[in-house]
């Protein structure tokens, strides 16, 4: 016998991938609203749901105490997407909430993506290929040689973790040197450990950020650390735009404290700086480390299939770590 599952209320508050939404649709009942907001939560809202399932990374809408409050039948948060800063998981554990997030279905794509964003950094492939574009190639000859390249550099990495090490097994088919800094020194891993992100930035020249975002990384990569990355220093983010210190890179990128940035991720999406938008030795991408149809979809399944389990079987699949000790009603 198949469990009915369409009598329990998930609510989707902004925007979520259409293919999430379907299935869920179709599985559960869903009520939806526009934004993540206390305000919006009618009573009828307050007692019947059970479940959320959002993507509150988009437009910096916050799943935290006041929404969790305003929602008290709610017992899972499904965040769309493996960073999961976007929720209070910490409060949400204290309270009896499970959240879930989107590991591993993304790995392999935002590793790919941090490698294009490394190179076209280094390479300068976005102005190379406006310079085609332009006509310049014919009017003006080839394009001027990059003085960055791949080539004998040292790469750090910030976060070690599961898209991390996906980057660092690339980087060695590349042929150059990888170093790490996590709190904890990953188990059975050669890369030689920094203890501190300044050791690490001093230890390299090309830094590369996958950590999470949150209290603990905000602005961790500050006017120091730029610096003790150095003028052939190059850094690439593609975890959160919080963890970086967005006027100490724009000024350490126009000083020639640093040589380049590729940004794929910053601090007030969709906001990007103007002094970033100015430079001339930057690469931005508008967050899309993990958008394509393929990836984007396995995490709308993994999301939902979040859902269906923790309401059919009293698990989830996905819990992330502040929430893992929560239990089915
Ligand atoms: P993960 O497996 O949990 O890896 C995170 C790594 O960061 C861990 O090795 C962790 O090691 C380290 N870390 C966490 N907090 C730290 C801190 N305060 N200081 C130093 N190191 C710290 O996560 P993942 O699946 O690789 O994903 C990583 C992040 O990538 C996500 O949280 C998200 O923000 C970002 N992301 C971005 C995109 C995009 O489209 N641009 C797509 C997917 C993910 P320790 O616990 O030992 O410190
Ligand atoms: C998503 C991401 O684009 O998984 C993450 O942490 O940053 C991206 O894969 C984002 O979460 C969508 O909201």
């Amino acid at each position: 016998m198949t469990l009915d599952l369409r009598s329990i209320s998930i609510l989707v508050p902004g925007k979520l991938h259409e293919h999430a939404v379907s299935r869920i649709g179709k599985t559960f009942n869903l009520v939806a609203i526009d934004r993540i907001d206390p305000a919006l939560v009618t009573a009828d809202l307050r007692d019947t749901v059970r479940g959320i399932a959002a993507s509150p990374a988009i437009g910096g809408s916050f799943v935290g105490p006041d929404f969790l409050r305003a929602l008290p039948n709610a017992e899972i948060v499904a965040n769309f997407g493996v960073g999961y800063d976007g929720v209070d998981a910490a409060y949400a554990g204290a309270h009896g909430v499970m959240v879930t997030n989107t590991p591993d279905v993304l790995t392999e794509e935002v590793a790919d993506t941090t490698l294009a964003l490394l190179l076209a950094t280094l390479r300068e492939l976005p102005r190379a290929e406006r310079w085609l574009r332009d006509g310049n190639w014919v009017r003006k000859g080839n394009y001027p040689l990059s003085p960055l390249t791949l080539r004998g550099r040292s790469i750090g990495i910030f976060g070690l973790g599961r898209i991390g090490f996906a980057v660092a097994r690339r980087l060695e088919a590349f042929g150059v040197s990888v170093s790490y800094h996590n709190r904890r020194r990953a188990e059975g891993v050669a890369y030689a450990y920094h203890p501190t992100l300044k050791g690490l930035a001093e230890a390299v020249n090309t830094l590369i950020c996958i950590a999470p975002g949150g209290a603990a990384t905000l602005k961790a990569i500050n006017a120091e650390i730029l610096s003790a990355l150095g003028p052939e220093g190059v850094l690439v983010n593609i975890g959160r735009g919080s963890a970086v210190d967005e006027d100490a890179l724009a000024a350490a990128l126009a000083n020639g404290t640093i040589a380049a940035a590729g940004l794929d991720v910053f601090a007030d999406e969709p906001n990007v700086p103007q002094a970033l938008l100015d430079a001339p030795n930057t690469v931005l991408l508008p967050h899309i480390g993990s958008a394509s149809v393929h990836t984007r979809r396995a995490m709308a399944d993994l999301c939902v299939d979040n859902l269906v389990s923790w309401f059919s079987q009293g698990r989830a699949l996905t819990p992330v770590p502040e929430t893992v000790h929560v239990k089915a009603k």
